[in-house]
């Protein structure tokens, strides 16, 4: 057995994450209404095998034993999400008693493990009847959000230890309004840049609501799905305007609202083809721009970026599916290239460097804003050995070249607080189904039963002892 030597600092804080479409199931049970992706994976043809939520996990009925998981890992804190519509079914007026109730029994039985809950409020269920009335390319969905945040404030109170108001603003904006692969599945970059806008209201209003309930110390988060593009040849100044447009639409357009309290001109610039950004009112940027306690940073994987040649047929390998519209509104002058590989079964590249410039970057750019790794992972073709068990050796080596690269960003003297791996639980993969696994747990999708995975049982040696172990123990 090798092991390495590196250690991380007292008080780091390792947990696991998942999301309530992903894991819950129960779609009808205990007054939950529906959201945007019951509508849209019922929809034939959205997502891989005709797969849905509707059983998911069964995390509705499970989750004492999934507690007692996560107990076992000995993990310190548990990002979970909040299903908006089995709380408040209707996106507006009335609560739900029942799904209030259930939140609350699981922050009891995290507590009670001694685990710190981490909410996130928004995980991409939107309740349908919002999206009828415009989704969040209408402005007032920011409202009603902070008034279900203001309610769920109430509700969990002092018990939630951080509490995240977005998860990936770019997903929920870009694949669910402009390449249309994620719920509501529309194709419509107009939209999507006002999904951006009011998302970011929604971030701000929601983080005020909170705390007016809980007090202006209250922990308050956002986790962002930050890019990291390389231009193809760094020596291009076109490749490298090309990175920047990216950069503008994947990055700063969250960053710097959020953080600077502003959007960058040249997003405008290259986007006024597109709309005029008229959505922006007066004073919207002061109520975005609040204290954040922390920063999420949620990585996976990198990407490389040229300016368009205009020339031949554009090859679009940019991590989001073959032939779909592209998310990147206006930046119709960029093309991705594949990535050199390795890959997880994502098709993702697997790319642990970048991973430490992208923390050392944004921690050097906020140095007053603490980081945390919201979510960090892979997915690969598992398969379940003689034994019974699944012997991820792909996963936990893919796990430990991401940790030292966290390990490095930490030695780079940047603020990282802690880490969470995606995921608890093999779930439902948004457009990939039940196909693509992510746990470090491996969920039996006929009988639900919950097996070990080798990466959860490094896992737990990790967040037991705080020095990250060797690759090639055999468990
Ligand atoms: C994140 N992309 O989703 C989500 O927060 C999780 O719910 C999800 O299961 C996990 O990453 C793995 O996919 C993403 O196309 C989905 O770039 C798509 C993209 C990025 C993140």
């Amino acid at each position: 057995m090798t092991s390495s030597n590196r250690t991380f600092p007292d008080g780091f804080l390792w947990g696991s994450a998942t999301a309530s479409y992903q894991i819950e199931g129960a779609a009808t049970e205990g007054g939950r209404g529906p959201s945007i992706w019951d509508t849209f994976s019922h929809t034939p043809g959205k997502v891989l095998g005709g797969d849905t939520g509707d059983v998911a996990d069964d995390h509705y009925h499970r989750w004492p034993e999934d507690v007692q998981h996560i107990k076992n890992l000995g993990l310190h804190a548990y990002r979970f999400s909040i299903s908006w519509p089995r709380v408040q079914p209707g996106g507006s007026g009335e609560f739900n008693a029942e799904g209030i109730a259930f939140y609350s029994n699981l922050v009891d039985a995290l507590i009670e493990a001694g685990v710190q809950p981490v909410v996130t409020l928004y995980h991409w269920d939107l309740p349908q009847e919002l999206e009828d009335e415009g989704g969040w390319a209408n402005r007032e969905t920011a409202f009603r959000f902070a008034a279900y945040a203001e309610r769920m404030a109430r509700e969990l109170g002092d018990r939630i230890s951080v509490w995240t108001t977005l998860n990936e603003p770019w997903c929920a904006a870009y694949l669910g309004y402009a390449s249309g692969v994620h719920a509501p599945g529309l194709t419509d970059g107009a939209k999507a840049l006002a999904a951006v806008h009011h998302l970011n209201l929604a971030h701000g209003l929601a983080g005020r609501a909170v705390r007016k309930v809980l007090g202006p110390d209250t922990k308050i988060s956002v986790t962002l799905n930050l890019h990291v593009t390389h231009p193809v040849d760094p020596s291009s100044a076109d490749d490298r305007a090309a990175v920047r447009k990216i950069d503008n639409l994947g990055n700063e357009a969250f960053l710097q609202p959020m953080l600077d309290g502003r959007y960058p001109a040249e997003l405008l610039e290259q986007t006024a083809h597109i709309t005029d950004w008229a959505f922006v009112q007066d004073g919207d940027l002061e109520l975005i721009n609040i204290p954040l306690s922390i920063l999420g940073v949620n990585y996976y994987s990198s990407s490389r970026a040229q300016k368009f040649s205009g020339i031949g047929e554009k090859r679009e390998a940019d991590n989001h599916g073959d032939g779909a519209a592209s998310p990147w509104v206006g930046a119709d002058d960029v093309e991705f290239l594949p990535q050199p590989g390795p890959y997880t079964s994502m098709g993702w590249n697997i790319d642990p460097a970048s991973f430490t410039s992208l923390l050392v970057d944004v921690g050097t750019r906020y140095p007053g804003t603490p980081l945390m790794v919201t979510e960090n992972g892979a997915a690969f073709h598992d398969t379940v050995s003689a034994d019974g068990r699944v012997h991820d050796a792909d996963r936990v080596d893919y796990l430990y070249r991401h940790l030292d690269a966290v390990g490095a960003a930490l030695d780079a003297g940047i603020d990282l607080r802690g880490y969470f791996v995606w995921s608890l639980l093999d779930n439902f993969e948004w457009s990939f189904g039940y196909d693509r696994r992510f746990g470090i747990i491996r969920v039996d999708f006929q009988t639900l039963e919950r097996s070990w995975k080798d990466s959860a049982y490094w896992y737990r040696t990790l967040a037991t002892t705080n020095g990250l172990p060797g690759r090639d123990v055999t468990y």
